[in-house]
């Protein structure tokens, strides 16, 4: 049981729209229920640079962002049995409790066990593991994996196979996992549908892996970036469209292509524009459009009421439904089998202090995803 704090390394944002800041700060031993690990990898998502603008309403600052991780067990505290020392894990903003109405429902994957505290940016018992010179620093996503080591309760931890690489499947933690499950899951694709994917970086790619792997026949990929067209047609995209290129909106573009619309869509760009042309083009009386995009706060999406009594039906989701601690070891294991590679995404890797390159190459386009080491 680790009973010292431990001085490491973590990039902190001290405040929404400047630069990470690499700082030495104290981890706290685990608590009852805790778990302290020693990260290896870190992706970097849209959502950590969407958090670091200052448009999540949940954002707290000085924090240390990151939720795409994969680490060692390094010390557990009081009461934790399902994790050890030296044990592979994959952290979770979305942890699985098993107990609460929500894991019980068997409807969702939406534990929220943990929910209040962790949109404030604490462990549990309302309090931060983080602090520098004795101020506390806040968690992200209940993950804030932009640091050597960080505390997780038990709950938010997926054990995975030890043979895994950890550089590579920490895109497990949330980008991979959430595409191909929005696809398997949320939209259930069957073979034979048509799909089309809007935004083509680590999400909407993974979507594309997702129906290709579903069997659909149609997987249209729209992006405003060109340059995302090469990987998005080696994964299974059967054609690749710039809205910008065309005088019509986008959603006509499609219904066009597709002999009314596609069967399903998903949004991966956080833009609630795109959201509504992703539903309006989807096939009336049945074509189904699902949000994965996250959009800042007070954005707001519409469209006519007519397009849902017509039949197209609107969803969304979280972590591609995917329930971490029961179901993401088996994303893993089907990596390792060899179902999809996780290579393809990783376009840039850096040490921890190159992590602001990480964040202006998202925003240029220039990434699909940078992976840092520690
Ligand atoms: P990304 O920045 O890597 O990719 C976004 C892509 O969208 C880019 O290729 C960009 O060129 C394209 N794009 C931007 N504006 C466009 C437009 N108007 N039309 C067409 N294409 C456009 O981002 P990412 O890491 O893949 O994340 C995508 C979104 O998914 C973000 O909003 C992120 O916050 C969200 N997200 C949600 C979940 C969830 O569980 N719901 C999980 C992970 C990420
Ligand atoms: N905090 C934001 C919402 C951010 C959001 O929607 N997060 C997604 C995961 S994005 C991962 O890259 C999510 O899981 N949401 C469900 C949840 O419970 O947070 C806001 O608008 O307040
Ligand atoms: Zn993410
Ligand atoms: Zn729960």
């Amino acid at each position: 049981m680790g009973t010292d704090n431990i001085r490491c390394k973590a990039a902190v944002a001290w405040k929404a729209g400047s630069p990470l800041s690499i700082e030495e700060i104290e981890v706290m031993p685990p608590q009852k229920g805790e778990v302290r690990v020693k990260l290896m990898a870190s992706g970097v998502c849209h959502t950590d640079a969407f958090t670091l603008s200052g448009e999540d309403p949940e954002g707290v600052f000085p924090a240390i962002l990151g939720h795409e991780g994969a680490g060692i067990v390094e010390s557990v505290g009081e009461g934790v049995t399902s994790l050890q020392v030296g044990d592979h894990v994959i952290p979770l903003y979305t942890p699985e409790c098993g107990e609460c109405k929500f894991c019980m429902s068997g409807k969702t994957n939406l534990c929220q066990k943990i929910r209040t505290t962790q949109g404030k940016g604490l462990m549990p018992d309302g309090t931060s593991r983080f602090s520098i010179n004795s101020q506390p620093i806040y968690h992200y996503m209940g993950t804030s994996t932009f640091s050597e080591y960080t505390v997780l309760p038990e709950i938010s931890l997926a054990k995975i196979n030890p043979e895994a690489p950890l550089r590579e499947v920490c895109l497990l933690g949330c980008g991979v996992t959430t595409g191909i499950g929005a696809v398997m899951n949320t939209a259930k694709v069957e073979s034979g549908s048509t799909v089309a994917v809007f935004g083509l970086g680590g999400i909407g790619l993974s979507a594309v892996i997702g129906a290709k792997m579903a069997g659909a026949e149609g997987i249209i990929g729209i992006d405003v970036n060109e340059d995302k067209f090469l990987l998005a047609k080696k994964l299974g995209a059967t054609i690749c469209v710039n809205p910008n290129n065309y005088e019509q909106p986008i959603q006509e573009v499609i219904v066009d292509l597709t002999d009314g619309g596609v069967d399903y869509s998903f949004e991966c760009i956080g833009n609630v524009q795109v959201m509504r042309a992703a539903l309006e083009c989807c096939h009336k009386g049945w074509g189904e459009s699902v949000i994965i995009g996250v959009a800042g706060a007070e954005q707001e999406i519409c469209t006519r009421p007519f397009q849902l009594v017509t039949g197209r039906v609107w969803r969304g989701t979280a972590f591609g439904g995917v329930k971490g601690r029961s179901e993401l070891p088996q994303y893993v294991e089907r990596y390792l089998a060899g179902e999809f590679h996780l290579n393809d995404f990783i376009t840039h890797t850096m040490t921890l202090e190159k992590i602001n390159d990480a964040f202006d190459l998202m925003r240029e386009g220039t990434s699909i995803r940078s992976v840092i080491h520690y």
